[in-house]
């Protein structure tokens, strides 16, 4: 209730307790429009699950394209935190030309930041040619790398012209933005400006042509979702960016849709491929089998062929019959419960319906670093006013290229559409959320116990950071970042292995032998104030 809000608030000092009020909704559908405030500065100090435009840019856009080989110049913990945590899954025709497993970084010591990192890095660069011959390469910057001033966009460039393949630098410094999502940006306005269409390839190769955009392959997810497409018909041109690579990427203007799975990360090319080459964007959702149906059949009415319409109701209903039955017997357990479900930019969304498949309702979600228009949908896009923080990050411009931009469907059949499916449209997580359920933007480890102490959920879904602080509280809890050594999550055989992961979290007899701390010893309450502690 807003009374339980209230005290949960009241703990804070004022300055934090104004702030944090504004990133905290109690679902009301009664009010005409209830704002968010989000993609702000964090606290200091108040620990929430945040990282950085580094992770944004090489963990999350970048660091999945498989041919390329990605340099993380830096002091080595930066590279090293980020190699292969993620599970993005990728495989190759030709091995030679797959660097997933690898972590490349320069390594950056005392002397570096004192001196300089140019020369380690143009030496890098000429030792990565050398032993791995890749397709392209990446260097992107840390946080000391903006702070000394090394200017890696010449060095790139003159690695380029030593080697004849594209070097592309990323200024995605940590220090970047507010978050990972600045990273994002950087990422998306590089990829779009330099390797999309820099091809001589005009011809789709196939029908019914597709981009998957915001799908990257955690724990195979793409790879199941791409079973499906191809056995309906698409050609998948391209996957933006798990399993991705630079070979595929720069034709991705030859497709006639665009599927943007996860809005978050990837809604800036989704943007400048409408532009430049006339391609619409279609939200899709491809966790939980209802979005998953929703989806397909959003796709075949894209193309409006009766043929493909078809195929897509036939496939949908034979995975249908073939998977029910099992989601039955796992939903027996899981019936009643309730969730948490808390992740980055767009699955603290997409979870929920795949959790009311099981019976189980969401009655917290949120974001870590998602913008309002992830919350309350794109309409509120103009509204939102830049501050210091997203003036930082360069906008691309781009236009209708001349030759390439050729409109994909009658500007009458795209508004004919727009009212019928989620063309170049996002209507955000707070619409589909239940009134009186709680929506939480940059959660952090106080309301995360707090919340647990008033809501009691039987499962709590995050990330790695909170985890096992709330398995201690004897609360199971499924990581929706990395899914815990498991996957694929998405699609048909996905939904599966949902259920199944699921009931057996609750299942497991493990909760029994838990006595969370507070049950044995009491627990010191205090009150922060400012200035001292009382
Ligand atoms: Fe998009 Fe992602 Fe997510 Fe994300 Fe991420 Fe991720 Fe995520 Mo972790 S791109 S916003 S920056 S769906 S890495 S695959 S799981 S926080 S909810
Ligand atoms: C990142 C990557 C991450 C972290 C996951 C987690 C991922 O944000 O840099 O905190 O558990 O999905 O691997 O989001």
């Amino acid at each position: 209730s807003e009374e339980q809000l209230q005290e949960i608030l009241n703990r804070y000092p004022d300055k934090v307790k104004k702030g944090r009020k504004k990133h905290i909704l109690i679902k009301d559908s009664s009010q005409a429009k209830q704002v968010i405030e989000a993609n702000t500065r964090t606290i200091p100090g108040i620990i929430t699950n945040r990282g950085c435009a580094y992770a944004g840019c090489k963990g999350v856009v970048v660091g999945p394209l498989k041919d390329m080989v990605h340099i993380t110049h830096g002091p080595v913990g930066c590279g090293y935190y980020s190699w292969g945590t993620r599970r993005n899954k990728a495989k190759s025709d030709d091995p030679t030309k797959n660097f997933i497993n690898y972590c490349v970084t320069t390594d950056m010591q005392e002397s570096d930041i004192v001196f300089g990192g140019e020369k380690k890095l143009a030496k890098v660069i000429d030792e990565v040619v050398e032993i791995f011959k890749p397709n392209a390469i990446t260097v992107n910057a840390t946080c000391p790398v903006g702070l000394i001033g090394d200017d890696i966009g010449a060095v790139a460039k003159a690695a380029q012209e030593r080697h004849g393949i594209p070097v592309l630098a990323f200024s995605c410094e940590g220090y970047k933005g507010v978050s990972q999502s600045a990273g994002h940006h950087i990422a998306n306005n590089i990829l779009m400006d330099r390797i999309i269409g820099d091809t001589d390839v005009e011809e789709a190769p196939g029908p019914y042509a597709i981009n998957m955009l915001g799908e990257y392959n955690i724990g195979g997810d793409a790879w199941e979702i791409e079973r499906t497409l191809k056995e309906i018909g698409y050609t998948v041109v391209s996957t933006m960016t798990g399993d991705g690579s630079y070979e595929h990427l720069r034709n991705a203007h030859t497709a006639s849709l665009n599927l943007v799975q996860c809005h978050r990360s990837i809604n800036y090319i989704a943007e400048m491929l409408e532009k430049k080459y006339g391609t619409p964007w279609l939200k899709v959702n491809f966790i939980g089998i209802e979005a998953t149906i929703n989806s397909l059949r959003e796709m075949a009415l894209y193309f409006g062929d009766e043929a493909l319409i078809q195929k897509t109701e036939e496939v949908i209903a034979r995975e249908v019959a073939r998977i029910q039955p099992i989601i039955d017997q796992y939903r027996k357990v899981c019936e009643g419960k309730t969730a948490f479900c808390f992740v980055g930019g767009s699955r603290g969304h997409h979870y929920q319906g795949m959790y009311r498949e099981l019976g189980i309702e969401t009655v917290l979600a949120g974001y870590e670093f998602a913008h309002r228009d992830d919350y309350e949908g794109r309409q509120v896009i103009p509204e939102i006013k830049p501050d210091a923080d997203s003036k930082n990050i360069p906008e691309l411009h781009v236009t209708a290229d001349e030759k390439r931009f050729c409109l994909k469907i009658s500007p009458e059949k795209m508004e004919e559409l727009k009212q019928k499916i989620s063309l170049s449209y996002y209507a955000g997580m707070n619409c589909e959320m239940k009134d009186g359920y709680v929506i939480v933007d940059d959660l952090n480890h106080y309301e995360t116990e707090e919340f647990i102490k008033i809501l009691k959920p039987d499962i709590f879904s995050s990330g790695i950071k909170d985890k096992y602080v709330v398995q201690k509280m004897g609360i199971p809890s499924k990581q929706l970042h990395s899914y815990d050594y498991s996957g694929p999550y998405a699609g048909f055989n996905g939904a599966v292995n949902f259920a199944r992961d699921i009931a057996m979290s609750f299942a497991s007899p493990t909760w029994n032998f838990i006595v969370p701390p507070w049950k044995n010893e009491p627990l010191l309450e205090g009150k922060m104030a400012e200035g001292e502690e009382k």
